[in-house]
């Protein structure tokens, strides 16, 4: 870009009172494009609540109030109905939004433990029952979708949520259907496979920033053929983590687990709020520990 009050192409002396009177003027100009910018700019508009600590993102429930609404699978289509579970205090604004899948035979009281979880965090969360128990991944992934779409456009919620902020969780074939969704719709903002089971290994066509999380003794979705590759099949340029449960079975998500309530809240909060008060708990990578048996990730986000 041209400069604006360059008048001359002569070289300037390259004396030290020259540069400082360059480094100067940069400075004035820097300072005036801060001052003529509209106030309160530079915050960011998607940050909901008080500043994170470990032990808020650890915390059985967040600041926020939570009300649910049943909605009927009579009521919808594409999709098996579910649960709305969503904060009641909207004076910050309106919330991002995220659509939870259970897995092969199970039904969304499988993932209930996550709607008050995260929405007291700040979220719109949608836990959701598929048509049939027997659905498959990519089935699964379409009905995520049309549970987003019913939440924007037909739920009792709608005000309550930014349609542009949305996310997509699901458990084993319903974490295969989240990677079927975020491939499908890459203006999702989010997306976390748990304890994902899928037959296709390759998901390199996911443009959305995905938090992969695995258990070591997964016995029915191994990490070694479904969330390592899954996670390293992922664009190497994209945000991308892979957090592996130490000792945990393929049920893990099936019950209150604080690894993934803390990782799964920091995911959503820096990439469907854009809050980056919430980096520090994602880079640099958590260390191996009790609860983790491994952590893999692109940081520093971008
Ligand atoms: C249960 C996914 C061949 O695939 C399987 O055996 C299998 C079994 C179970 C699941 C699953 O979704 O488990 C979650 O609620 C694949």
């Amino acid at each position: 870009m041209s400069h604006p009050h360059s008048t001359s192409h002569r070289p300037l002396p390259r004396t030290a009172s020259a540069a400082a009177a360059v480094a100067m003027a940069a400075a004035l100009l820097g300072a005036g494009a801060a001052t003529a910018a509209p106030a309160g700019a530079a915050e960011n508009p998607y940050e909901r609540g008080p500043a994170p600590t470990e032990r808020s993102i650890e915390a059985l429930r967040g600041p926020f109030s939570v009300d649910e609404d049943s909605v009927s699978r009579l009521a919808v289509s594409g999709f098996g109905g579910g649960t709305i579970y969503y904060p009641t205090d909207t004076s910050e604004g309106t919330f991002g939004a995220v659509a939870v899948a259970p897995g092969y035979t199970a039904s969304q009281s499988s993932m209930s433990w996550l709607g008050p979880r995260l929405a007291s965090q700040g979220f719109v969360v949608f836990t959701i029952d598929t048509i049939t128990t027997s659905d498959q991944p990519d089935s699964r992934g379409r009905q995520l979708e049309a549970a987003l779409d019913y939440l924007v456009e037909d739920s009792d919620v709608t005000d309550v949520i930014d349609e542009s902020r949305l996310a997509v969780m699901g458990h084993s074939m319903g974490g295969g259907g989240t990677l079927a969704a975020a491939e499908s719709r890459p203006e999702l903002q989010a997306a976390i496979p748990l304890t994902p089971w899928h037959l296709d290994k390759s998901w390199g066509d996911v443009d959305v920033p995905t938090l992969i999380v695995g258990a070591e003794n997964d016995s029915i979705a191994s990490v070694r053929s479904h969330s390592e590759p899954f996670y390293e099949s992922l664009p190497d340029n994209g945000n991308k983590a892979y957090l592996e449960l130490n000792g945990a079975s393929h049920f893990a998500p099936n019950m209150s687990n604080t690894t993934i309530a803390k990782y799964s809240i920091s995911w959503l909060k820096r990439f469907v709020d854009d809050d980056t008060r919430y980096e520090q708990f994602l880079c640099p990578a958590p260390s191996r520990d009790l609860d983790i048996e491994e952590y893999r990730d692109t940081c520093p986000h971008s």
